[in-house]
C-alpha cells in the first residue's frame, strides 16, 4: 500500500504452466527453473516491482501440498517473485490440457480442423479449470493489480473472474494464431469462447491477420460492433462493452542469444560440427515435436532436392533437432515414428561411404549448445504449416553476428509478417517449391546472404522481447515496464527440506 493510501499496481502473470519443470524421480521430486524468453522478459518486472506468477507446476503424479510448498518457496526466493501453484487432477490434465486445449483448440487454431476432437467433457473440464485458476487469481491478487493471462489454455479466465464480481484489469495474449471465421465457427462452443475473450479488457495477438480474424469472428456474433483506430491497436465497441485488441509480435532476448554464441560450449559445438561436416553446408531444422511444424514436409522437400539437384549431393548435410513434446498423446507418437522412418529412408537412399545426408536428434539441448548449432548452420529451414510467431527463426538470426546465413521461412509463420522481405519465403505444402528454395539458399552469393542477414538482425534487434513486454503493457495497462512500483511482497520462504530439492 502506498503512503497516500492508494494501492499500487502489481503485475500478476497467469499461464497454464509455471516457469519451472517439475518431475518425479522415484520417491524424489526434481525441478528445473524455466529459462524461456517469456521468463527472461517478465522476470525483471516481476522481481523488481513485485508480482506473482500463477500456473500449474506441470506435475502429472499427485504431489503433497507441503512438499510443493517446500519446492516453490526457494524457487520463488531465488527468482525474486512468488510462484503460486494451481493443482490439477488427472482428469483435468486429460480433459482440459490434453483434451480441450491440445486436441480441440490447438489444431483448430492452426487451421487443422480435421485433426480436432470436440468432446463435451473436454469443454466442461476447460471451464472447471479456468474457474479454479480464477479462484486462485482472486485469492492472491488485489483490486489494483494488473492481470496478464497467457494463451489458449485460459481464454475463459476473465469471464470467470467477472462472474465472481471481480473487476481486476485483465489482459490476454494469444501465442498461437487466431483462425478465420470459416474455421473458428466449426467450434461447438464458438459463442462461449468469443464471449469469454470479449470479457478481457485487452486481447493481444501475434499478427495483424490474427487480430483481423478475431474481429471478423466477433462480428459474426455482434454484427453491430464497430472498430475504431488504424494502427496495431484498435478499439472494438459493442453494446455489451468495449474491447481493445492489438497485434504485437512476440520476440526474443536478442542480446542474450548473441552472447550465448560466445560461450565456451557454443564455440565447441561449432567446432565439432565443422570438424564433422568439413566444407559441406549445414542446413538446420529446430522444432518441438508437433504436426504444425511441417517436419515431414521439410524432410520430403530435402529428399526431392537431393533427387533433382546433383550439385547438392555430398555438399550439404541436414541437421534436424526435434524436441520431444506432449508425450503420451497418440498423434505425437505417430508423428515421431513417421519422422524417424523418413529420416532412415532418405539416409538409406542417398548416403555414401563418406556422407550421411541427414543427422536427426530427438532430444533437447542446453541453450548454449543450441546457440552453437544455430551459429554453425549455413541455412535454417523454418517451415511450419502454421505458427503463431516462431522464435527459432529469430534466434537463428540473433546467433549470426557474422551477418552470414540464410533463413528459409514459411509464409504461414507469424514471423513472416516481420521478416518477409529478407527471408526466403516458402509455402511448406509445396514440396517442389521448397526443394527449389533449398537449392537457392545453397547457391546464394555471400554478398546477398550478408545483406539479407544484416537487415533481418536489425529488424529483430529493434523489436526484441523487452520491446514486446513494454508495448504490451503500454497498450493494455497504459503503463510502461518501469511504471510498476517496487515490490512489497513478503517472500514465501518455508523451512529447507533438502531431500525434495535437486
Ligand atoms: C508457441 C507458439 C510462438 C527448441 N529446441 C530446443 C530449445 N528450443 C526452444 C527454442 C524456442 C522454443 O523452443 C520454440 O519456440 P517456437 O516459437 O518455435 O514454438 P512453440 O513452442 O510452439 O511456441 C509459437 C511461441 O509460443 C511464443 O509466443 O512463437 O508460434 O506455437 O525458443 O529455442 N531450447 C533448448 N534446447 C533445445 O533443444 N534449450
Amino acid at each position: 500500500m502506498k503512503a497516500n493510501g492508494k494501492e499500487e499496481t502489481r503485475l500478476v502473470v497467469v499461464s497454464n504452466r509455471l516457469p519451472l519443470a517439475l518431475r518425479r524421480e522415484g520417491e524424489e521430486w526434481r525441478f528445473e527453473a524455466g529459462s524461456g524468453g517469456l521468463v527472461t522478459a517478465l522476470g525483471p518486472v516481476l522481481k523488481d516491482r513485485g508480482g506473482l506468477w500463477i500456473g500449474w507446476p506441470g506435475n502429472r503424479d499427485p504431489i503433497d501440498r507441503e512438499v510443493l510448498r517446500h519446492i516453490l518457496g526457494p524457487v520463488s526466493k531465488a527468482s525474486g517473485y512468488r510462484l503460486i501453484p494451481v493443482i490439477l487432477e488427472k482428469e483435468h490434465i486429460e480433459n482440459y490440457y490434453e483434451g480441450f486445449a491440445n486436441a480441440s483448440i490447438w489444431p483448430l487454431f492452426h487451421d487443422l480442423q480435421m485433426a480436432c476432437l470436440f468432446q463435451p467433457r473436454f469443454w466442461e473440464a476447460y471451464r472447471d479449470v479456468n474457474s479454479r485458476f480464477a479462484r486462485i487469481v482472486r485469492r492472491h491478487s488485489r483490486g489494483s493489480d494488473f492481470i496478464w493471462v497467457h494463451d489458449y489454455h485460459l481464454m475463459h479466465l476473465a469471464l470467470e473472474l467477472k462472474k465472481r464480481n471481480n473487476n481486476r484489469r485483465c489482459a490476454f495474449f494469444l501465442h498461437i494464431p487466431f483462425p478465420s471465421p470459416d474455421i473458428f465457427l466449426k467450434l461447438p462452443w464458438r459463442y462461449e469462447v468469443m464471449e469469454a475473450l470479449a470479457a478481457f479488457d485487452f486481447v493481444g495477438f501475434q499478427t495483424l491477420r490474427d487480430r483481423q480474424n478475431f474481429q471478423a469472428c466477433l462480428r459474426s456474433f455482434w454484427p453491430s460492433s464497430r472498430v475504431r483506430g488504424r494502427g496495431p491497436v484498435v478499439r472494438i465497441s459493442r453494446n455489451e462493452g468495449n474491447i481493445i485488441a492489438g497485434a504485437l509480435p512476440i520476440s526474443i532476448d536478442f542480446t542474450h542469444f548473441m552472447n550465448l554464441t560466445r560461450s565456451k560450449t557454443a564455440r565447441e559445438t561449432v567446432k565439432a560440427l565443422r570438424e564433422a561436416h568439413g566444407t559441406r553446408k549445414i542446413l538446420l531444422g529446430v522444432d518441438r515435436l508437433d504436426y504444425t511444424k511441417g517436419i515431414p514436409q521439410r524432410l520430403e522437400a530435402y529428399e526431392r532436392a537431393l533427387e533433382l539437384y546433383d550439385e547438392l549431393r555430398e555438399k550439404v548435410v541436414f541437421v534436424q533437432i526435434v524436441v520431444p513434446s506432449r508425450e503420451g498423446v497418440d498423434a505425437y507418437s505417430r508423428l515421431r515414428d513417421e519422422i524417424t522412418q523418413t529420416v532412415s529412408r532418405i539416409n538409406g537412399r542417398f548416403a555414401t561411404t563418406n556422407w550421411t545426408p541427414l543427422t536427426f536428434f530427438f532430444r533437447s539441448f542446453p541453450a548454449d549448445e543450441l546457440a552453437g548449432f544455430y551459429r554453425a548452420a549455413d541455412i535454417a529451414a523454418v517451415t511450419p504449416l502454421r505458427d503463431g510467431m516462431n522464435l527459432v527463426a529469430k534466434e537463428y538470426c540473433a546467433c549470426h553476428a557474422d551477418n552470414d546465413g540464410v533463413l528459409i521461412l514459411s509464409e504461414f509463420a507469424g514471423a513472416a509478417g516481420q521478416l518477409a522481405p529478407e527471408a526466403l519465403l516458402v509455402n511448406p505444402h509445396d514440396i517442389e517449391g521448397l526443394a527449389r528454395t533449398l537449392l537457392k539458399a545453397f547457391e546464394m552469393a555471400p554478398q546477398e546472404r550478408q545483406s539479407r542477414m544484416r537487415r533481418l538482425r536489425r529488424i529483430i534487434r529493434r523489436r526484441d522481447i523487452f520491446w514486446w513486454v513494454d508495448n504490451f503493457l503500454r497498450a493494455a495497462a497504459g503503463k510502461a515496464l518501469r511504471d510498476f512500483p517496487p515490490g512489497d511482497l513478503a517472500p514465501l520462504v518455508p523451512q529447507p527440506l533438502e531431500r525434495h530439492l535437486s
